[in-house]
C-alpha cells in the first residue's frame, strides 16, 4: 500500500487492520479515532456482560451442547469484549466505551416477507419460545483477526419453523437497529448506507450451524456484541453475522448487503472464509488470535468444511 498517511506514535500495528474504513474514508476515520481517544479518557470502561439488560438474564448460564464443544482454548473474555466491530457506535475497536446509552429492551423484532405466519414480537418473548444452548465457535473477521468464543443461542431454523416460509422464499434478509440518538456512529458516519443489513441463502440460513445468538461467555450478550440478538454464521467472514437484528425478511431475490453496497468487489454476498482467495488488498492466508497474538493458518470455511462444503457443491 502506498504510504499516504503519516502514522502517529500511538498507531499500533493492530490499528491497521481496519481496512474497510480506511478505504471508504480515511480522513473521517482518523478524526474518529482521535475523538474516540479523547472521549475514552473520561468514559466508563465497563466491558462486562453484567451490564446487559436484566430482562435477558433468565436461565443463564445455559448448558453447553456436546455436539458443539470441540475442546478449543477459548479467547480471553475481556479481550473479546473490548475488541469489537460495531460501526453504528464507533469505527474503532473499543465499542464497549460507546454503548452505555444503547437501550436493548424492549426490543421489537419483525419477522415477515414471504411467510405463512408473519410475526412481530419482543426479543424477550421470542427468546422465551426457544431452548437456549451454548456452542463454542470460531469467528474470523475479514480484517485478519479471529477468536474462539462460547455463544448462547438457538438455531435459526427454529425461526423458520415458526413463520413457515412460502416456496418462493429463497433468501433471508436481516436488518439491524438504527437508533441515531443512542448510536454515535450513525451520526458521525452518515455516508454509510444505514441501517446495517445482511443476507443469506435459504439453505445457508437453515444450516444447523447458523445460530441466533442471545448470549456469550455464559451471560446475555453485552451491548457491544449485538444485544439482544444477532446472527452467527461461523464459516463466513464476521460481517455476515449481523448484530442487534430488528427485522428478518424472507425474499425471492438475492438481497443486497451493507458491505456489498459499499465495495462489491471486496465484500461479495457469499463471503465464505477461504485462505486461498485474497482480499483485493491483503492476503487471507493467516489470521491473528486477538488475545494471544498468535498467527495461525486460516482454514477453508473457517474450519467448518466438513459441515458446509456440500452447500457449495464441493
Ligand atoms: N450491525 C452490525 N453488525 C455487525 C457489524 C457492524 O458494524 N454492525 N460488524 C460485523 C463485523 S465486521 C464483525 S467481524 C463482527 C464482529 O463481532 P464481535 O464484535 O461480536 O466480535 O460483527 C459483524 N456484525
Ligand atoms: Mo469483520
Amino acid at each position: 500500500m502506498p504510504n499516504l498517511i503519516r502514522r502517529p506514535e500511538w498507531w499500533l500495528p493492530e490499528r491497521l487492520v481496519t481496512p474497510e474504513v480506511a478505504f471508504v474514508n480515511r480522513r473521517r476515520f482518523l478524526r474518529q479515532l482521535g475523538m474516540a481517544g479523547a472521549v475514552s479518557l473520561g468514559a466508563s470502561s465497563a466491558w462486562s456482560a453484567d451490564a446487559a439488560d436484566p430482562v435477558y438474564s433468565k436461565g443463564y448460564p445455559h448448558a453447553r451442547s456436546k455436539a458443539f464443544d470441540p475442546g478449543w482454548r477459548l479467547t480471553d473474555e475481556k479481550t473479546a469484549s473490548t475488541y469489537n466491530n460495531f460501526y453504528e457506535f464507533t469505527l474503532s475497536k473499543d465499542v464497549y466505551r460507546h454503548v452505555s446509552a444503547f437501550e436493548t429492551a424492549p426490543w421489537k423484532v419483525e419477522i415477515g416477507g414471504l411467510v405463512e405466519k408473519p410475526m412481530t414480537l419482543d426479543a424477550a418473548e421470542l427468546i422465551s419460545k426457544v431452548t437456549l444452548e451454548e456452542r463454542v465457535y470460531r469467528l474470523r473477521c475479514v480484517e485478519g483477526w479471529a477468536m474462539i468464543v462460547p455463544w448462547t443461542g438457538f438455531p435459526f431454523s427454529r425461526i423458520v419453523e415458526m413463520v413457515q416460509p412460502k416456496p418462493e422464499a429463497r433468501f433471508v434478509r436481516f436488518v439491524t437497529a438504527s437508533k441515531p440518538a443512542q448510536m454515535p456512529g450513525l451520526r458521525q458516519n452518515p455516508e454509510y448506507p444505514w441501517p446495517y443489513f445482511e443476507g443469506l441463502r435459504m439453505d445457508e440460513a437453515m444450516h444447523p450451524l447458523t445460530l441466533v445468538a442471545t448470549g456469550i461467555y455464559g451471560k446475555p450478550l453485552a451491548r457491544q456484541f449485538g444485544a439482544p440478538l444477532r446472527i452467527i454464521v461461523p464459516w463466513k467472514y464476521g460481517y455476515k453475522s449481523p448484530k442487534s437484528v430488528v427485522k428478518i425478511e424472507f425474499v425471492t431475490a438475492q438481497p443486497r448487503t451493507f458491505w456489498e453496497t459499499l465495495i462489491p468487489r471486496e465484500y461479495p454476498f457469499e463471503s465464505n472464509v477461504d485462505p486461498e482467495v485474497s482480499h483485493p488488498r491483503w492476503s487471507q492466508a493467516t489470521e491473528r488470535m486477538i488475545d494471544s497474538g498468535d498467527r495461525v493458518k486460516t482454514k477453508k470455511y473457517n474450519g467448518y468444511a466438513a459441515q458446509v462444503a456440500q452447500l457449495y457443491g464441493a
